[in-house]
């Protein structure tokens, strides 16, 4: 994984109209080579013109901002925060219908919320109730499972919780197939997790061992 100045947009694991119906293929490129390769683009160039700043991955960019010269926060919470909330997206989501091949973190979410259904019903209205653009997520903290909101490009406090998943509520991840309705997008979206993505980030953050980082 490509972690360190300079940035690349990796290809993704799967075609672009590999989540059809789900998500179209159109929305999936322009997704991926604009939106995604405009952080990219704008990532490099503000460590291009800062070198004191390469030297750091994605993650310390993100968790270790008192390294950041108080001018370049926000540009950089802006646009290492695109990157990786981005890639980790694309990373979260697949064809649809992949075999499970362990239960763990779904028998956990179970026992949890009280049935998958609900879970997804509270991971669907917190994703309603981003306002403006931003994101849900599931993320993992002292042994539970949580869902968050995070505004525009902002990632969950990354010290103190692993995600899980994570569903880009900005218009430009769904307005070309359901317009303004976010509310079918997230029915839609519902059916590309990659479940077994969110098993594996869930199984290495539950291990008793499992130090952030
Ligand atoms: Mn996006």
């Amino acid at each position: 994984m490509n972690c360190r100045y300079p940035f690349i947009n990796i290809p993704l694991s799967y075609p672009y109209h590999a989540l059809e119906p789900y998500i179209d293929a159109k929305t999936m490129k322009i997704h991926h080579e604009k939106h995604l390769q405009g952080y990219i683009d704008n990532l490099n160039l503000l460590l291009k013109e800062n070198p004191i700043l390469q030297k750091y991955s994605l993650r310390e960019l993100l968790v270790s901002t008192d390294k950041i010269p108080a001018k370049l926060q926000s540009s950089i919470q802006n646009n290492a925060g695109g990157v990786y909330n981005h890639r980790f997206f694309f990373d979260g989501i697949a064809p649809a219908n992949q075999p499970l091949n362990s239960r763990k973190f779904l028998n956990k979410a179970e026992q949890q919320f009280h049935g998958l259904k609900e879970m997804r019903a509270e991971l669907k209205s917190a994703a309603l109730s981003v306002f403006g653009s931003g994101y849900a997520w599931l993320v993992y903290e002292k042994g539970t499972i949580k869902i968050i909101t995070t505004a525009n490009q902002n990632t969950p406090v990354l010290e103190h919780c692993t995600p899980l998943l994570n569903i880009d509520v900005w218009e430009h991840a769904y307005y070309l197939k359901h317009y303004n309705i976010r509310a079918d997008y997230l029915d839609c979206f519902f059916h590309v997790i990659n479940w077994n993505r969110v098993e594996q980030r869930y199984l290495r953050a539950a291990k008793p061992s499992f130090i952030t980082r």
